[in-house]
Parts: C-alpha cells; sequence; structure tokens
C-alpha cells in the first residue's frame, strides 16, 4: 500500500547532505534505478520523520447528510447475501478515495429497514457498532440476541459468527468501526459466509443478552469460564453505566477527589472483562465527557481516531482544522495532529449539559508494539 520512493525519480541535487551533481553521479543514479536500488541519502526525511507525518487528514461528516444518505440507500438497496451489509464508508479526502477513515481504521453508518435482517458471516477484523439514536436492532452475535440501544456499544471480537435484525417497525442508524484497513495492510484477512437466516428462538428480542447475564456485572466474573480472551466476551455496554461513570467522575471532582483526565474532562475506556484491557485486539474505545465552557488542553497521539459526538454542542480543533460539532457529527484525528475539545453551554436535552463524545482508536496495535505516545500541550 505504501508508495514512499518511487524508483525512476532519482535525480541528483545540490541539496546539504547530498552529494555534489555530477555526470559521474547522474550515471550512479540511472545504475540504482536499472537495478531497482535506493539510497537511503535522497529519503531519509520521509522514510524517518522526526514525528508521524499522517497521510490523513483531519475531517468532519455530518450526522444529518450520512442519515439522510442512509435513509435513500434504505429505499434504494436491498440488504442481503453477497453485499451483506447496507454500510456507507467514511472515505478520508487524503487517502486516495479508499474507504478508509483512517490508514488503520474503518468507520461507516448502517442502516437496516423496518423488519430487515442482515445475513450471519464472520471475519477476521474486529468490529464494533455504537448507537447514537434509536432501538429496535437486535444484533446476533454466536447466536445470542443482543439488544441496540441509543448510548450503547457492542464490541464484536473477530471470527465470531454475527447477523443483525430488526424487530421494530421503524429504521435504524448506528455506527461500525473496524480494523479493516490495517487487516488490509497486513493481509490477515479472511471471511465466511454463515446462515441465510437466523432461526425463529433468535428472532425474540430479550432486554438482556445471555452475554450481559453472564459478563455484565462489575468486577465480577463466571468462574466456569478460565483465562483471558483475546476480545471482551460482554457483547452490549449499555448507556447507563457508561453515563452513571461519567457523573460520578465530574461529582467525585466536584468534591475535591481525583479521577478525571484532566479539569472537566472525565472519560472511561471499554474493557475486556477477561484481562482489564482495552475490549478489542486492535481498536480501543473510550467516552468522554467535557463540562460545558471547559476547554481541554491540545493533546496529541501516535496512532489515528475516530469520534462521534454523542451529546452536546462544542468546537473541536484537529491541526489547522477546526468545526462547530453536534449530535452524531463524525470526525477524524490522524496520527500525531493536536486535538482539542472546548464544550459549549447548549440548549441540548442532555442531562449534563456537557459534551459526550465517543472515540475509538488503533493505540491496541501501537501498545502492543510499544509504539503508543502521548503529548499533551502545556502538560
Ligand atoms: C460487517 O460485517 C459489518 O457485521 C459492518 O455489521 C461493516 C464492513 C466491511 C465488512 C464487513 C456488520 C462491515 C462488515
Amino acid at each position: 500500500m505504501t508508495d514512499v520512493v518511487s524508483p525512476v525519480s532519482l535525480t541528483a541535487v545540490d541539496a546539504p547532505g547530498q552529494p555534489t551533481p555530477s555526470p559521474e553521479l547522474e550515471q550512479l543514479y540511472r545504475g540504482f534505478e536499472r537495478e531497482l536500488l535506493v539510497p537511503l541519502w535522497t529519503e531519509i526525511s520521509g522514510l524517518m520523520p522526526v514525528h508521524p507525518q499522517s497521510k490523513a487528514a483531519p475531517h468532519v461528516w455530518r450526522w444529518q447528510n450520512l442519515l439522510e444518505l442512509a435513509d435513500r440507500a434504505g429505499q434504494l438497496v436491498p440488504v442481503g447475501r453477497g453485499g451483506e451489509r447496507r454500510a456507507i464508508a467514511l472515505a478520508n479526502p487524503a487517502l486516495g478515495g479508499r474507504p478508509y477513515a483512517t490508514p488503520t481504521l474503518w468507520a461507516a453508518i448502517q442502516y437496516l429497514m423496518p423488519c430487515e435482517d442482515a445475513p450471519e458471516h464472520r471475519h477476521t477484523q474486529n468490529a464494533f457498532r455504537f448507537v447514537v439514536e434509536g432501538e429496535g436492532v437486535w444484533t446476533v452475535v454466536g447466536r445470542d440476541p443482543v439488544p441496540m440501544r441509543r448510548g450503547d456499544f457492542l464490541p464484536q471480537g473477530g471470527w465470531i459468527w454475527h447477523a443483525h435484525h430488526n424487530a421494530a417497525d421503524r429504521p435504524m442508524a448506528w455506527i461500525d468501526g473496524l480494523d479493516i484497513p490495517f487487516q488490509y495492510a497486513t493481509e490477515t484477512q479472511f471471511f465466511e459466509f454463515g446462515r441465510d437466516a437466523i432461526s425463529e428462538e433468535e428472532r425474540v428480542s430479550p432486554d438482556r443478552s445471555r452475554a450481559q447475564r453472564l459478563w455484565g456485572h462489575p468486577g465480577l466474573r463466571p468462574v466456569s469460564v478460565p483465562g483471558p480472551q483475546p476480545s471482551s466476551p460482554l457483547l452490549n455496554y449499555r448507556w447507563a453505566d457508561t453515563d452513571a461513570a461519567l457523573t460520578d467522575q465530574l461529582d467525585l471532582e466536584d468534591e475535591g477527589f481525583p479521577g478525571t483526565v484532566e479539569p472537566g474532562h472525565a472519560a472511561v475506556r471499554y474493557t475486556n472483562p477477561t484481562t482489564g484491557g482495552d475490549v478489542l485486539a486492535t481498536i480501543r474505545a473510550e467516552m468522554h465527557r467535557v463540562r460545558s465552557g471547559t476547554e481541554t488542553a491540545p493533546r496529541r497521539e501516535a496512532g489515528s481516531s475516530v469520534f462521534q459526538v454523542f451529546d452536546g454542542t462544542g468546537t473541536v480543533t484537529v491541526g489547522d482544522s477546526s468545526w462547530r460539532v453536534e449530535r452524531g457529527d463524525m470526525f477524524v484525528v490522524p496520527s500525531w495532529q493536536p486535538l482539542s475539545i472546548r464544550s459549549e453551554a447548549s440548549a441540548s436535552d442532555s442531562d449534563s449539559g456537557a459534551l459526550d463524545l465517543f472515540r475509538f482508536s488503533d493505540t491496541p496495535i501501537l501498545a502492543a508494539l510499544g509504539l503508543d505516545r502521548v503529548a499533551v500541550d502545556g502538560g
């Protein structure tokens, strides 16, 4: 995928660190080209920048536009075997038209019409769903029907069978995140079709999934299930729990106790209860709450992330770009570009009046390799 060097464009230039141009040097360079060789001295700054220089661009996608087009697709494009999902990917404008939000992450809006099903399949790509609005769909993961409602986060580890089922008489939209570009670059993808239709028993709409009943009790794991698992066996992280955790962090701050990331900025990370580490092997997912009137310190991280505004309004600055954002808007933070978030006092219907942001990133990949880095300006 990378085209760092072009072997046909080797030219001698008179520049610091470069040999003096001469006919003999040109002849040497033509020899390199013939043998498909590239000297380091002409390429070092591109190959080894002093800090990450992302190919991706900061960009925002407006939820209203995504939703309108997804709804139109709902009317025109059937869901079924072959196409598999009515998912529409965010294509970063600087990544050559590929359906990649960042060099490692895929992000999409997915849409199911009333009573519609998406067929079963499995793939090595790790995935999750996050619900910014609506309800009525059950994702059937390993034959366990899991409810999807506003604010719920649903991880879905690689190679697990899954289908979706809209039990409601209304369409429903949500977002998907996957490590597709990463697995494309590392050439590690496998895919398998499952059953064309889920069974009648899986078509029920329980309030709690079996995974929820087994794994959804804080600090408690079933003794019967041994060992760490690569991705979380808990298949839905419900908004009520996430919201309570964020509310408590900010309340503790008010009482003078530690726990927030920085003043006015609470955050929680979704974890795998069998390890305490990231919820998926390749994807980190978090929910952030920034009190209205608070501006976060500019922060850079190695690796890329994608955000979706869950509630509230504010202004987000990524590198040289700045956008006013509201519920559902999605934006990309390329590697090592500074991000800062300013929450506005808003007339939204959120309880907190704060800006709530869902975030996912490729950090677990970097952390596993010792490549994760963070710098906070003024920190
Ligand atoms: C997939 O299986 C889903 O299961 C969503 O909902 C998006 C994008 C590419 C390949 C498979 C899903 C996907 C996907």
